[in-house]
């Protein structure tokens, strides 16, 4: 890579910013949220000094010691066993401490190359330790995901990657049943303590089938799984993705599209068919809402969220949930969960936040639905991802950095008037555990927690309580640990429930 200069070993002056009278001058940070720590090991002084000087320019922060706060280790030359070695030595025993990235070089080449920081892919990626001891052995590694620590970073990408696809894939065809073996599959997967080097250490692993096992043996012996390529490079596939990566579409209407000859979004556009006005604003916002968004920009609307909501109700307060709870560093959307001290109060309130933000010139698409809780039949039946709560799927524009939300010193500017997937939720305060620990995902750890409820406890777990099945009262829960308690489970905090 023409932009890292070999590995030179030579007197490298003073200390840790030696080469630094060559280095280029550092430049304002522009990616809250994201540390970079790069080993010497391997790497040496100078060249650790010049790739520190070179990043520094290009506005990332990069730390000459290691601290909690550092999010992407880089390491050069180092194998998984290595690099997850040196964090067990860093972060001692403790299981706490918030684990880094530990990520090849080739994720800071690329990303210097580009001037940002790159999507980690399964490349890049060397190794992350198991979070707890007693995980520790796979063998006793438990049946649900809601038993389980999923850390954000885990060893087994490009395993867990192929297997989502082919869960996607599934997913796409209506097929449920082979849709949740691969999910179950990749998602145990991401629990494991270490990599995945030996087909024999899937034995004995739950949920993992002969499918799911033959395309880890593929991807062991070459690197790539021929099913997943084919896949991946199918037109319907490719397709299905493009139509339901649409704010508004589904796997059935992206299915139907399909069948009737569509292909592009030019062919959406070119037809005359009725779309949604949830569709149409999302081909309007195609690009922006398929770009990902960084925590700093989420952050940014949630002052502007926040700011309206006090507005309209002082006392109110805003939860960031979704992935970016999960501590995710980006995400495909927000998610807000609203609530009041005083229960009652927070009736009726987002229509209003709403008009507010839209006298703002923040809105560029919303639909918002009211609580109907107290109309359901039987709440207990209220499926997670349709629950009553009063709502609002929205798109709104990014604050302007240059006006009334200045970002803090060092920040990056916030992209004026990117359009961001928001959704907003309020939930009354003796709900409000249920609702956060609903809205926090993942996707599977929900479907597994109330698997779990409904299979080992014989309870029915939504957004809105934890019931005994036929009874309209739900366990009181002040908090998620008490539901965790109610349902008999090891509390598993938020950022190891990406499963
Ligand atoms: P990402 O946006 O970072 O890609 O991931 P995410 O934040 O985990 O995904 P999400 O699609 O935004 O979903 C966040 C959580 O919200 C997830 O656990 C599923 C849950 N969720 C919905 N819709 C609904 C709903 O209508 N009711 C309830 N209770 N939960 C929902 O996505
Ligand atoms: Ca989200
Ligand atoms: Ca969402």
């Amino acid at each position: 890579m023409a932009l890292v200069p070999p590995k030179r070993r030579r007197g490298a002056g003073r200390g840790e910013e030696a080469g630094g009278a060559a280095a280029p001058s550092p430049a304002p940070l522009r990616f809250p949220g994201l540390t970079i720590y790069l080993a010497e090991r391997h790497m040496g002084r100078s060249r650790r000094a010049f790739l520190t000087g070179l990043a520094r320019a290009k506005g990332f922060r990069v730390d000459q010691a290691y601290s909690p706060e550092v999010t992407h280790v880089v390491m050069e030359g180092s194998s998984a066993t290595e690099a997850s070695g040196w964090l067990d030595r860093v972060l001692g025993a403790s299981g706490s401490l918030p684990r880094p990235l530990l990520l090849d070089i080739s994720w800071f080449t690329e990303s210097m190359g580009q001037g940002k920081p790159v999507p980690v892919e399964g490349r890049h990626c060397l190794g992350v330790p198991l979070p707890t001891r007693s995980q520790a052995d796979p063998g006793c590694l438990p049946a649900y995901a809601c038993q389980r620590h999923s850390p954000l970073n885990h060893h087994n990408l490009c395993f867990t990657e192929a297997l989502d696809t082919l869960a996607e894939a599934a997913g796409f065809e209506g097929s449920e049943g082979r849709f949740l073996s691969f999910r179950r599959a990749a998602s145990v997967l991401k629990a494991l303590p270490g990599p995945i080097t030996s087909i024999s250490q899937l034995r004995g692993l739950p949920h993992f089938g002969d499918h799911s096992s033959r395309i880890v043996q593929e991807l062991l012996e070459c690197g790539v799984s021929s099913e997943v390529e084919r896949i991946k490079q199918s037109e319907r596939y490719q397709t299905m993705k493009l139509f339901t990566h649409i704010f508004g579409v589904g796997v059935k209407t992206a299915d139907k599209w399909y069948r009737d000859g569509l292909r592009s979004l030019a062919d959406l556009q070119g037809q005359t068919r009725k779309l949604s006005r949830q569709q149409e604003a999302g081909i309007c916002h195609f690009e922006d809402l398929n770009t990902l968004v960084w925590r700093h920009e989420a952050e940014a609307i949630q002052r502007v969220v926040e700011k309206a909501v006090r507005q309209v109700l002082p006392g109110a307060t805003v939860t960031l949930t979704g992935g970016f709870r999960r501590g995710k560093l980006q995400g495909h959307d927000v998610d807000f969960l609203i609530t009041h001290p005083v229960e009652g109060q927070e009736e009726g309130l987002l229509p209003k936040v709403m008009d507010l933000l839209e006298s703002q010139g923040f809105v560029l698409y919303r639909h918002t639905q009211s609580n109907h809780y107290q109309d359901l039949k039987d709440p207990a039946q209220s499926t997670s991802l349709f629950d009553a709560y009063e709502r609002c799927f929205s798109i709104l524009r990014l604050p302007d950095p240059t006006a009334a939300f200045r970002p803090e010193a060092g920040e990056e500017p916030c992209r004026d008037g990117k359009a961001v997937r928001v959704d907003l939720v309020v939930a009354p305060a003796s709900q409000f555990a249920f609702a956060l620990l609903g809205w926090t995902g993942s996707q599977h750890f929900e479907r597994e927690l109330r698997r779990f409820s409904r299979a080992e406890k014989q309870l029915l777990l939504n957004s809105h309580g934890l019931y005994v099945p036929g009874k309209k009262e739900s366990f009181p829960a002040a908090s998620e640990e008490d539901i965790f308690r109610h349902l008999g489970l090891e509390y598993i905090a938020p950022e190891y429930r990406n499963a």
